[in-house]
């Protein structure tokens, strides 16, 4: 390969072949030295990810957190090496050699897969094939909205590199499908086409033609040579060109220079091995030594670095707007607190009757004008989940103004597409679906919680209560899967006063998603009085509270009223009852032993009322506590008769408590 000399590329001193190689030796390096991870990929996409850093990529590594940079996603995140070798190169701080070395060690920044949060300049943690790309579509989407609100400040491109497990994935469909519609033209995916995957050639499982794909879903299209450097840089010029998504099909050699296992799924995902790297090394014209980047290689690499500098320095001269710093810090603004207390003193006197969906929209009402940040949306169920405010307008192809996004039946990737949105900064992204589907986007959710982002779920119809579409639609198993999901904050409102109060606790969760589970049936008002305190925000707390009580009823969403109305049967009787709502369980198990013990009671009987499965509950109710709920899957009837059939009412619960006290 000649020394390369463009116009847009100033001239370095070595050639662009050397720059690849240096990524190919660290990765085979540093996978040997692990005894584990995959070089194939890193060694295969080496020139594409050289030309793309080095020509086009806008980026700065002494300001890794600049809002208007360009975003790198790996969406083929097993390709690890690949974004530490170029994050190392191109000099980010935290990223040393030694770092490279400790490659997939415990604490260290070079992780099996890239994670958000563990080196800057990760954009995204990736890994389950095709949420990089789905994310992406989120990136790319706060980049149009951020513009179309910031015109002077955000005008940047999203890059990805994407496997054929990324395009084989389902998800990769509903998130070219949302990209393609909506116009996202500043996406550019550039697929590793190499025709490997890990149990051998991709014509063992696949046929169609991916870029007919792409292109009946109205992206830009073109196909390459990967290790072609002119052709690579040709491409992303017309890529940025067109008003359309992008993608690039780069044909590249897995494992590229490694003599044997080149173009194998030998080299996919395990350590070359000392002789094939020896034969690599001379294949590729790489003689030196283990880890050992030559100072005019590594200082290339730094120069192209180094470039983003200016651009930056140009950009921050003009960045002087409070509000968009506040944005991109994701801090609420002044007032909306005062204003979700206004509207908690118009609840306390009207006292609505109302689905928790209904009082999810009233409460959106009130926050979406305090907070414009927020991003609502729902897959194709906006008006069954209440998630669209009046004043909200849609985003389309040709305007990003707007603040509602409409995902059509892509759950997964609303879900990935959010998660992207709240990566990029700018935007707190909400989403509603049935809380059923949750299963249709649940790897997504998953990473909201493992990558800590705000990102909130209004799942409704959220129980038997939803009736007559039966088992299929009624969720059993999803709370307690929801619950057992680490840095997921599940919320089940009992009225519509909990609603807002639930709403604040999930805006207020910098660091964590949430799940509003909502009713698609009426509930009574059980929260009828003002309290300036948030009182879900312990998680849960004596609704109504009993003299000498010998039971503790404890309820969540809909079942809430069913304890409220079993406590005065039960004192009818001359048995003294407390009634606990407990809206959110990881809030109420990080409370203090003293206060969850004087709110559950240390010597009564503990009885939960929750119409999904009992799984969990023992935490609270104990081995000889009462469970009112679910025992198998729901049944298609109007919504009271499923709660008698199911044995979910207050007589049920009644006659339960006697029959243990007498
Ligand atoms: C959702 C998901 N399923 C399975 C895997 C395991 N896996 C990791 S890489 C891979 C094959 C990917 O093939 P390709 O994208 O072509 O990568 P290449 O072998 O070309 O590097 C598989 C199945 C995964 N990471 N994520
Ligand atoms: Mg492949």
């Amino acid at each position: 390969m000649s020394k390369v000399m463009t116009a847009s590329a100033p001239t370095l001193a070595v050639s662009y072949n050397d720059m690849a190689n240096a990524i190919r030796a660290l990765s085979m390096d540093a996978v040997e030295k692990a005894a584990s991870g995959h070089p194939g990929m890193p060694m295969g996409m080496a020139d594409v990810a050289t030309i793309l850093f080095s020509e086009f990529l806008k980026f700065d590594p002494k300001h890794p957190h600049w809002p208007d940079r360009d975003r790198f996603i790996l969406s083929a995140g097993h390709g690890s090496m690949l974004q530490y070798a170029l994050l190392y190169l191109t000099g980010y701080a935290d990223m040393t050699l030694d770092e490279i070395k400790r490659f997939r060690q415990l604490g260290a920044k070079t992780a099996g897969h890239p994670e958000f949060g563990h080196a800057t300049g990760i954009e995204t943690t990736t890994g389950p094939l095709g949420q990089g790309l789905a994310n992406s579509v989120g990136f790319a989407l706060a980049e149009r909205m951020l513009a179309a609100r910031f015109s002077n400040l955000v005008d940047h491109h999203t890059y990805v590199i994407a496997g054929d497990g990324c395009l084989m994935e389902g998800i990769s469909q509903e998130a070219i499908s949302l990209a393609g519609h909506l116009k996202l033209s500043k996406l550019i995916v550039l697929w590793d086409d190499n025709k490997i995957s890990i149990d051998g050639p991709t014509s063992l499982t696949i046929s169609e033609d991916t870029a007919k794909r792409f292109e009946a879903s109205g992206w830009f299209v073109q196909a390459i040579d990967g290790h072609n450097h002119d052709a690579i840089r040709a491409a992303i010029k017309k890529a940025q060109a067109s008003d359309k998504p992008s993608m690039i099909a780069c044909r590249t050699k897995i494992g590229y220079g490694a003599p044997s296992k080149e173009g194998s799924e030998k080299c996919h995902g395990s350590p070359l091995g000392k002789d094939e790297i020896a034969g690599a090394r001379k294949n590729l014209g790489w003689s030196h030594g283990e880890f050992e980047v030559p100072a005019e290689i590594l200082n290339a690499w730094r120069e192209v670095g180094a470039r983003g500098g200016k651009t930056f320095a140009e950009w921050n001269k003009k960045a002087n707007d409070k509000n968009f710093d506040r944005l991109m810090n994701g801090d609420l603004p002044d007032g909306w607190n005062a204003a979700l207390a206004a509207f908690k003193k118009k609840l306390a006197e009207t006292k609505p009757k109302e689905a928790t969906r209904k009082s999810s929209e009233n409460t959106l009402e009130v926050l979406t004008a305090a907070i414009p940040e927020m991003i609502g949306g729902s897959a194709d169920l906006t008006g069954s989940n209440n998630t669209k405010t009046k004043a909200m307008k849609a985003i389309t192809a040709s305007d990003f103004s707007g603040s509602y996004i409409y995902y059509g039946v892509r759950e997964h990737a609303m879900g990935a597409a959010m998660n992207g949105m709240a990566l990029h900064g700018g935007f707190i992204p909400y989403g509603g679906t049935f809380l059923i589907f949750t299963d249709y986007a649940r790897p997504a959710i998953r990473l909201s919680a493992l990558m800590q982002q705000r990102v909130i779920y209004v799942m409704t119809h959220d129980s038997i209560g939803l009736g007559e579409d039966g088992p299929t639609h009624q969720p059993v198993e999803q709370l307690a899967s929801l619950r057992a999901v680490p840095n997921l904050y599940v919320f089940r409102p009992c009225d519509a006063m909990e609603t807002a109060e639930c709403w604040a606790l999930a805006l207020a969760q910098k660091q964590s998603p949430s799940i509003l589970s909502l009713t698609r049936q009426n509930l009574p008002a059980l929260r009828t009085e003002f309290t300036e305190k948030n009182l879900c925000a312990q998680g849960g707390y004596i609704l109504s509270d009993a003299k000498d009580a010998k039971v503790t009823l404890i309820a969540t969403g809909s079942e809430v009223s069913i304890a409220i109305d079993a406590q005065k049967k039960l004192a009818e009787k001359n048995i003294a009852a407390k009634v606990v709502s407990l809206p959110c369980w990881e809030l109420f198990d990080v409370q203090p032993q003293s206060y969850r013990e004087s709110v559950l009671g240390k010597n009564t009987l503990k009885v939960a009322i929750e119409a999904a499965l009992s799984f969990g509950w023992e935490r609270y109710i104990g081995q000889d506590g009462i469970f009112i709920g679910m025992k198998g899957f729901g049944a298609s009837a109007p919504a009271p008769d499923l709660y008698k059939h199911f044995g979910i009412t207050v007589d049920d619960t009644v006659n339960a408590v006697i029959a243990r006290l007498t």
